[in-house]
C-alpha cells in the first residue's frame, strides 16, 4: 500500500477511535470466573494476541493504546490487514473450543491493546469501520454495534461468559473482527 494510504488509513483509524473509545481499566480477574477456577468447575480459557508496537500504535491510538512491548508497527499492521485480510499475531487462541454446556469461558487479553469477546449470530464487521473495509467483513455483526465501554477488554483483563446450550456458538473481536472463536457445546 503507499505510504500516503497508510497515513490516510492510519488518521481515519485514529479519528474513529477518538470517537468510540474510553480508558479501560486494568483489574484483576474478575469474582465469578476466579469463584469458578478455584471450585475446580470447568472453565476453559480463550487467550486474546495481539503484537502491536506501543510507539507507532500510540501515535495514532494515542497514549495508552497498545501497552505491551515490542511488536509490529502500526503501518505494517495495516498492510498485513490489507494483503490478507488479518494481521495473523492478533488472535483468539484456541480457534476452535469444545466445552459441554455449563462450562465458563475465560477470555484471556494476553495483548497490548483492547479486544472484545463478543458472542454473535453470524461473524462480521465490527466497530471500526476501516479494518471491515480492509479486512473484507463489510457485513457489520449487530451485537458489535451493541457493545459498551465495558465490553472492550484491557490489557491483562478478562471477561466470562457461559456455553448455554448445545450447538455452536461464534465469538469475536469487535476492534478485529477477524479474531474469532467457534465453541462446539455438547452435554
Ligand atoms: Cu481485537
Amino acid at each position: 500500500m503507499p505510504r500516503h494510504s497508510t497515513l490516510l488509513a492510519a488518521t481515519a483509524f485514529a479519528a474513529l477511535l477518538a470517537a468510540c473509545s474510553e480508558p479501560g481499566q486494568i483489574g484483576p480477574l474478575e469474582p465469578s470466573a476466579a469463584t469458578a477456577a478455584r471450585a475446580g468447575e470447568k472453565v476453559r480459557r480463550v487467550e486474546m494476541h495481539d503484537a502491536c508496537d506501543p510507539t507507532s500504535f500510540n501515535a495514532v491510538l494515542g497514549e495508552g493504546g497498545c501497552v505491551r512491548q515490542g511488536g509490529i508497527t502500526f503501518a505494517a499492521f495495516i498492510d498485513q490487514v490489507t494483503a490478507k485480510g488479518e494481521a495473523p499475531a492478533w488472535h483468539f487462541a484456541p480457534p476452535i473450543v469444545q466445552a459441554r454446556v455449563g462450562t465458563t469461558l475465560l477470555a484471556i487479553n494476553r495483548g497490548g491493546e483492547e479486544h472484545t469477546f463478543t458472542e454473535v449470530e453470524e461473524f462480521g464487521g465490527g466497530v471500526v469501520p476501516i479494518l471491515n473495509q480492509l479486512s473484507g467483513n463489510t457485513e457489520v455483526a449487530p451485537e458489535c454495534l451493541a457493545i459498551t465501554p465495558a465490553d472492550r477488554i484491557p490489557a491483562g483483563g478478562t471477561a466470562t461468559d457461559e456455553v448455554e446450550e448445545v450447538g455452536t456458538e461464534l465469538y469475536q473481536c469487535c476492534i478485529h473482527p477477524w479474531m474469532r472463536t467457534t465453541v462446539i457445546a455438547r452435554r
